[in-house]
């Protein structure tokens, strides 16, 4: 396979102006007529019009009303180019498709019986010979015809200019998207499904139409999703002037779909999981993923659609921004301070839980990449959330009203256009008037950095130092890395658990939290007029993604946990506690020494657990313990079997000493009257269902029957499965309750995955019982979510079975990833991930781990998604 680099972008040799499309839609024969106006490219030297193509059968080819014959053209296998062509060029290209043949999901392609399309990032080569590239965008018309009674609704970008019958049974929409777009924008759908409708004023007035579409019977479900666009439309408008552009926007669920969800102009298409919902079948983390994805979908239409990206490397350019966007918009919909830190909370969980273990893996990448072989890879945590965090610093660094400033001269210079993270960093600074040249560090360098610190109090002086000082590790293919320009944000908390007033070198700084600049290797700030020791609260908000190294005594950490004004500081603490023991307990479980933990931790846990005055959110997400996944990542050689017995020994030693406290809990943090997924409601619950899986942890606990009432009697689909998941974790044969569950929900597609994950994930499901659940009438590895839901959830979510002593989980890794890569590579090479970390292991496993790496990476045929993650792990 070819790696592709960022440094030989060259500009298109060709622009193009409109594209005319006509599909006559056929599950085994689509016909695809596409006419395009080019012009030469005066930034380029070719005069080679080259289109990709993949998959598709040419049918015949006209350049300027003339057929072109075979000699005038060369057809390659990803390729089509006509050398030499003329500076202005009409081209009318007919090409033929099997949708129905098409199980990766990218390009045109059939789910239950309906046609829907996903372009990004290259699937529109697989409709159309086209230049399939973001810097090439264009004004699309689509004429779509399709048989009216199995495909009544037909869906493309932008505004429908009209729509009729025509003879033997089918009919015709025709579709134009008023703006300009790249290719991976495009999308149609021809389908039997139903709509939510409504028309929504915009700030401005003026009215827009609202849809979401879904299959039929499932219109009870579609609410939330609904009022979720409602909500980000005008979030955009009031947070940063952003009004939608269209006269309609749509939304459609489809239940066969690689991604989350995708923001064609105008035509989101989505997973069904990130739309429907209602309170019997979706959980309250649904109800979030649902609000968080139309969000950020629609966010894209600015930041994303009207400025684009000028190449794939750039991606974080739009997924960073829009993913630090609908996480804005998430906190701002709860709107109270303690909702936005748990929000920001779950936020670094994830980046410690997955980005963290990417950046110090082989498959590590700078967020905005050097070189890729495919850019279905590069769909990463990386891009996204580190993205994310690396567009929050700028807000840090800059403040809201800076980072806005920011925005609107981005929006003012580059509208219609694709252009570069450089671009976005240039408006930052340019708006602000400030140098961040070496802000550039954190899209160009890879890995974690970890800035280490450490601290001089002066009495007699009152002054106390705090020396940073960072240092970021190597990754593949990039050695000594420069210093990052990292804000750390610092407040310091005296004996009274109060935040101090805090001066740097004399100069009151007007809050009680500071944002230190580090630049340098090392440096020391002085905060001056410190009557008294302080304890340092450092990275608070986590204002930069980086591990922070301090010497914290446990008396310190007990008093950030009790007192810290910053919730993320005050939940980190409790992480640093837990963790420091974790690790202990994971050598004396490898030493077969003898188990302990002391009063104090528990004290600490039960202080927080039984706090009023602290949301039930915060409390939960506190005792939830580091994961097993998270701890790993502190060891230098992983042991699987020994952290989850010695994680599963803390949660023994906590739910039985807090027994009294976790039942009280469970039961003052109940939920009656009808369900409601708001953030507060929500919060209690999590708080609830976190006590019942504590009191269920020991073998014959005697509130199993709390655990059969709750199941048996919820209202609502977050308390069902929670008491589901609370009862396989206790090791009891719960058989018949997962019989029943199934039985209930057997005809709710969403829901079967939950069935499949909470088993694949359960510590005491093996490879054995997951081949067996494979069996399952309702298992397919057609389907992403299904594979996702049972596969993706043993092999990265149920470590301590995943690492069987005997291999035999890597056996089951390997013929899984080479059987989906023959049905869809972008799913293939996801699953091919959960081996990244493998020379972490002891010897034992790590040899078992490259056996199987090599077993796939010898498969023939291979895919590049699948190859490129295989090889790289194995280099
Ligand atoms: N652009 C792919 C899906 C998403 O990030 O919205
Ligand atoms: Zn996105």
């Amino acid at each position: 396979p070819q790696t592709i680099f960022r440094k030989d972008y060259t500009p298109p040799s060709y622009l193009v102006h409109t594209v005319e499309l006509g599909f006559d839609l056929d599950p085994a024969r689509t016909i695809v007529a596409n006419r395009v106006t080019l012009s030469r490219n005066p930034a380029s030297k070719s005069k080679d019009l080259v289109l990709h193509g993949e998959e598709i059968d040419l049918v015949a080819l006209r350049m300027n009303g003339k057929t072109l014959a075979p000699g005038q053209y060369v057809l390659g296998s990803h390729t089509l180019t006509i050398p030499k062509a003329p500076a202005e060029v009409t081209l009318e290209i007919e090409t033929l498709c099997a949708p129905e043949l098409n199980t990766t999901l990218s390009g045109l392609y059939v789910s239950n019986g309906s046609f829907y399309t996903q372009c990004e990032a290259e699937g529109f080569r697989r409709i159309t010979y086209f230049p399939d590239r973001p810097d090439v965008m264009a004004k699309y018309t689509v004429m779509l015809r399709a048989d009216k009674q199995r495909y009544p609704v037909l869906l493309s970008n932008g505004n429908l200019l009209e729509q009729g019958d025509l003879d033997g049974g089918r009919h015709y929409a025709k579709w134009e998207d008023p703006f300009k777009k790249p290719s991976y924008l495009f999308a149609l759908v021809a389908a039997r499904l139903v709509c939510q409708e409504e028309t929504y004023t915009l700030k401005s007035g003026r009215e827009v139409l609202l849809q979401v579409w879904v299959e039929e019977g499932n219109l009870d479900k579609t609410d939330y999703a609904m009022q979720s666009l409602k909500n980000s439309i005008r979030w955009d408008e009031e947070r940063f002037g952003l009004e939608l552009d269209l006269d309609r926007f749509m939304i459609v669920a489809v239940g066969d779909f690689n991604m989350g969800a995708m923001e064609n102009k105008g035509l989101n298409i989505f997973n069904t999981k990130f739309v429907l919902a209602n309170p019997r079948v979706a959980t309250d983390i649904d109800y979030a993923g649902i609000e968080a994805v139309v969000g950020h979908e629609y966010f894209h239409n600015w930041t994303g659609n009207r400025v684009t990206c000028r190449d794939w490397f750039q991606l974080s350019l739009k997924e960073g921004l829009t993913v630090f966007r609908d996480q804005e918009f998430s906190a701002d919909m709860i709107g109270t301070a303690s909702g936005r830190a748990v929000t920001r909370i779950d936020q670094v969980r994830t980046l410690r839980q997955a980005q963290f273990p990417e950046d110090a893996g082989p498959m590590a990448h700078p967020v905005r990449p050097d070189s890729f072989v495919e850019i279905n890879n590069f769909y990463t945590v990386t891009v996204y959330e580190k993205g994310a965090e690396v567009v929050r610093m700028y807000q840090t660094l800059l403040g809201r009203e800076g980072f806005r400033k920011g925005m609107d001269l981005y929006f003012q210079r580059h509208d219609e256009q694709a252009v570069q993270c450089d671009d976005f960093r240039a408006a930052m600074a340019d708006a602000n008037g400030r140098d961040l040249a070496q802000f550039e560090r954190w899209y160009s360098q890879a890995g974690t950095p970890v800035v280490t610190a450490s601290t001089r109090y002066d009495a007699a002086a009152q002054t106390y130092d705090i020396t940073l000082s960072q240092r970021c590790p190597d990754t593949p293919g990039q050695t000594g890395k420069l210093p990052f320009h990292i804000p750390v944000a610092v407040g310091l908390l005296g004996a009274d658990g109060k935040d101090m007033a805090l001066a740097l070198d004399g100069e009151v700084v007007g809050a009680t939290t500071a944002v230190l600049e580090l630049k340098e290797a090392e440096q020391t700030f002085r905060f001056t007029s410190v009557r008294e020791q302080p304890v340092p609260s450092i990275l608070r908000d986590f204002s930069a993604p980086v591990v922070l190294e301090y010497p914290y005594t446990d008396a310190e950490l007990l008093h950030l946990f009790r007192y810290d004004s910053d919730a993320v500081n005050r939940w980190e603490a409790g992480q640093r506690l837990a963790m420091a023991r974790l690790l202990k307990l994971t050598a004396a479980v490898a030493q077969g020494a003898t188990l302990a933990l002391d009063d104090t931790f528990i004290a600490a846990q039960r202080a927080v657990l039984v706090d009023e005055t602290l949301d039930a959110a915060f409390r939960e997400l506190a005792l939830v313990l580091p994961s097993e996944t998270i701890i790993a990542e502190q060891m230098e050689v992983v042991d699987p079997h020994a952290i989850h017995a010695a994680r599963q020994f803390m949660r023994r030693t906590i739910a039985r000493e807090l027994a009294p406290e976790l039942l009280a809990q469970y039961q003052a943090n109940q939920t009656p009257g009808p369900y409601s997924p708001d953030a507060q409601s929500a919060g209690k619950r999590g708080l609830k269902n976190l006590a019942l899986a504590y009191l269920l942890i020991d073998p014959g606990s005697a509130e199993l029957k709390l655990a059969q009432r709750q199941f048996e009697q919820a209202t609502n689909m977050t308390d069902r499965a929670a008491a589901l998941s609370a009862l396989i974790h206790s090791g009891e044969d719960v058989r018949a309750s997962l019989q029943s569950f199934y039985d209930d929900f057997a005809g709710e597609a969403l829901v079967v995955d939950k069935w499949f994950a909470m088993q694949g994930a359960a510590p005491n499901t093996d490879v054995a019982a997951v081949r067996k659940l494979m069996q399952h009438p309702a298992f397919t590895l057609k389907n992403p979510n299904r594979a996702r839901s049972l596969l993706f959830s043993f092999c990265n979510a149920n470590p301590s079975q995943f690492h069987a002593k005997d291999g035999s989980a890597y056996d089951f890794w390997a013929e899984h990833v080479i059987a989906l890569d023959a049905l869809n590579p972008q799913v293939a090479a996801r699953l091919a991930r959960s081996m990244d970390r493998w020379r972490r292991y002891a010897p034992a496993l790590q040899d078992q781990m490259r056996a199987a790496l090599e077993r796939v990476a010898r498969a023939a045929p291979l895919s590049n998604d699948v190859m490129e993650v295989v090889s790289k792990a194995l280099a």
